[in-house]
């Protein structure tokens, strides 16, 4: 039996690691390990919440994946049918209540992996001007520090319930 503890062993220092790993981050706490191959920033999984008419806000997410040699940041967005866009970062309370902020920009280091998904970072979209359903796919425009400027089409999920 006991030839089984070197394993159960190496496997919680494998997580250890990986923990630290995780901590060692230091804020960046949307980045994923994700290989990322190049060139350039690629965009995956991008979407929106739909929205009702006279809904004035909502939001939106994607993956991003920087493949190019340089460090990199998205800086600022724009959703056409939108007034306002901005980065938010939700984060958790000590009281379980979740809050957020906008965030100055979102770093995308070479080779690594951002995501914006439901809990975390997310770009608010602010002063809505029409409906979103899903079957539309209103253009997200992406500027970046150092990369070109960027447009994508969201597709719209019908996921209305909860902000963030
Ligand atoms: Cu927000």
């Amino acid at each position: 039996m006991h030839n089984n503890r070197p394993g159960v062993r190496a496997g919680f220092i494998a997580a250890l690691l990986i923990a630290l790993g995780a901590c060692s981050r230091g804020g960046s706490d949307n980045l994923a390990d994700a290989a990322c191959e190049g060139p350039g920033i690629a965009v995956s999984d991008a979407w929106m919440r739909a929205a009702r008419a006279g809904q004035p806000t909502s939001a939106a997410y994607l993956t991003l994946c920087n493949g190019a040699d340089t460090d990199d940041a998205l800086i600022s967005v724009s959703l056409a049918g939108a007034q306002h866009a901005e980065l938010h970062q939700t984060t958790m309370k000590p009281n379980g209540v979740a809050s957020m902020a906008s965030s100055p920009g979102l770093a995308l280091p070479a080779g690594a992996t951002a995501n914006l998904a439901p809990g975390g970072a997310h770009i608010m979209l602010m002063g809505l001007e029409q409906a979103f359903a899903p079957g539309d796919a209103p253009v997200l425009r992406l500027q970046f520090e150092n990369a070109p400027a960027m447009e994508i089409a969201l597709e719209v999920r019908s996921i209305t319930d909860q902000d963030g």
